[in-house]
């Protein structure tokens, strides 16, 4: 047993009622009546419709994320509906920009002659790119779903779900989500329908940005999910002839993640992005596009496994309530970082660094539990930092020449100051008892309302209590091999009717 496991048993035998009360769901309209929607959305409309009307040339920047280029591919595309000739987009290249409104883009902004500026999925903290912006006579709305910094720049309007006053069902919007509330009202008020297949963009953001899927989330991933093939626009309709994809939700789900991937494998420079003109093509040039971004793809999911099993090789030491990897030998791809502290946190469940160096700096990226919060561990150690940032279990920093040993020490001293409660989140949350005989078609449905799965959302644990291994093995595949004759409680995920994945089990003496 390597985790504690979090089991009181129910009354009901059957699991899919045990299923039903441990996860019941609640269904979330799109809120669009006046007090349901985000703040500064209405103020952010009329200051574009203003520029549309007196044709004032505007520019939305993004991010190079599947997000990022969701939300950008949404509004970009929107406006191209409502006839505007006047708008361009400026997608950020991570691995040769800073984050934020950047100097150079402010330097692009001001040569173009740009006089609005849209971010979508991001700006919130960008306090001296807006201030430049202001000097300029430009007007920047930002819409973003990042953490509020203390004190907010000075834009023409906010729209971000992190704002008080946010309907709870909204609070988790991920960019493309608060870029689809955006364009709903947007199309309200202006009587110009949006692509219906907006909303499946919007899904694949949000699944992709592992934003926690209640409220509003889920009901867009799950009206994506079930009219994937129905919505379709071009690009999507492209993309079932060349990725594979069947009408079981498992598939579409795996269809919606492997499409995410594919945008995030469109860096170009700038402000370019090869992900955006595959969106925006024609039907005949998308698949030049697409060829360049499959193998991008490509490269990325090989050098994936060969991070997974670094990984394994190199598992956190036992005694640590953390792992802290600093790679000098370059073995993470710099934009693995944040994968493979996302694989660690997962399956070992603490908090898990990766830092190394990138054009002279050291950066981190980190993923955790809800056993400790990194902004605050990171704010506790900001006086070695030039940048940090990010969510609760997701968030990263850029270190001060030198300052590699004394952070480590402080950040080893805050961890073991919360050792406590991240051991106490190192456990599997266990939804139902089942017996072999229960694996069913009717679980299996019940399963697939529950998904898809994510944070607040998990794939549901099942527990199988004094099994004999054999039996196992004959009714079902498993990932671990478990003894003939040995017996055993086994804690699981179902995966189709035949297979478990086997998280812990312990042998019954
Ligand atoms: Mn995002």
């Amino acid at each position: 047993m390597r985790f504690h496991w979090d089991w009181t048993p129910l009354p009901q035998q059957d699991p899919v009622e045990q299923l039903r009360l441990r996860r019941p769901l609640e269904e979330h309209s799109g809120g669009s009546s006046e007090d349901e929607t985000l703040a500064g959305i209405d103020e952010a409309i009329d200051r574009i419709v203003c520029a549309l009307q007196s044709k004032e040339p505007l520019i939305i920047y993004g991010d190079d994320d599947p997000d990022g280029i969701c939300s950008t591919y949404i509004l970009f595309d929107y406006l191209q509906k409502l006839g505007s000739q006047h708008h361009y987009y400026y997608i950020r290249n991570r691995l040769h920009e800073p984050h934020g409104l950047h100097p150079g883009f402010v330097e692009h902004v001001r040569q173009r002659g740009f006089k609005l500026v849209v971010t979508v999925d991001g700006g919130s903290s960008s306090f001296e790119g807006i201030a430049r912006l202001n000097e300029l006579g430009v007007d920047t709305i930002i819409t973003d779903h990042h953490l509020l910094p203390d004190g907010l720049p000075d834009a023409y309007t906010m729209v971000n779900p992190q704002c008080e006053g946010t309907p709870a069902h909204l609070k988790h919007l991920a960019g493309a989500g608060v870029v689809w509330q955006l364009v709903q009202r947007m199309a309200e008020k202006l009587q110009v329908k949006p692509d219906p297949a907006y909303v499946i963009w919007a899904a694949i953001g949000t699944l992709a940005d592992k934003v926690p899927l209640v409220g509003y989330n889920r009901t867009l991933c799950q009206e994506a999910i079930e009219n994937l093939f129905v919505l379709a626009d071009a690009t999507l309709k492209h993309l079932f002839n060349a990725l594979y994809v069947t009408c079981e939700t498992t598939s579409r789900i795996h269809f919606m993640q492997q499409t995410y991937k594919l945008l995030s494998s469109g860096r170009a420079d700038n402000g370019e992005n090869i992900a955006m003109s595959f969106l925006l093509a024609t039907k005949v040039e998308k698949g030049r596009y697409f060829r360049r971004l499959l193998s991008g793809k490509q490269i990325y999911d090989e050098q994936a496994s060969r991070v997974v099993e670094y990984l394994r090789q190199h598992p956190p030491n036992p005694e640590d309530a953390y792992y802290l990897l600093h790679d000098e030998d370059d073995e993470i791809p710099q934009l693995l970082c944040s994968f493979a502290a996302a694989y660690m946190t997962g399956t070992q469940k603490i908090p898990a660094l990766v830092i190394k160096h990138r054009r002279g700096v050291l950066v981190c990226e980190a993923r955790s539990t809800d056993g400790l919060h990194l902004v605050d561990a990171f704010h506790a150690c900001r006086d070695m930092m030039s940048d940090y940032g990010g969510h609760a279990r997701a968030a990263g920093f850029t270190l001060l020449p030198g300052r590699l040993d004394e952070f480590k020490e402080r950040f080893h001293r805050h961890v073991e100051a919360h050792r406590v409660q991240i051991i106490a989140h190192r456990r599997i949350e266990i939804d139902a008892e089942v017996q072999p005989k229960d694996i069913n078609d009717d679980l299996l449905r019940e399963l697939n309302r529950l998904k898809p799965f994510g944070n607040n959302n998990p794939e549901p644990v099942f527990i199988m209590r004094d099994v004999r291994g054999g039996i196992v093995r004959e009714v079902f595949q498993t990932d671990k091999m478990l003894e003939q004759g040995t017996r055993y409680d086994i804690v699981f995920h179902l995966r189709g009717d035949d297979f478990l994945h086997i998280l812990d089990y312990q042998e019954i003496q």
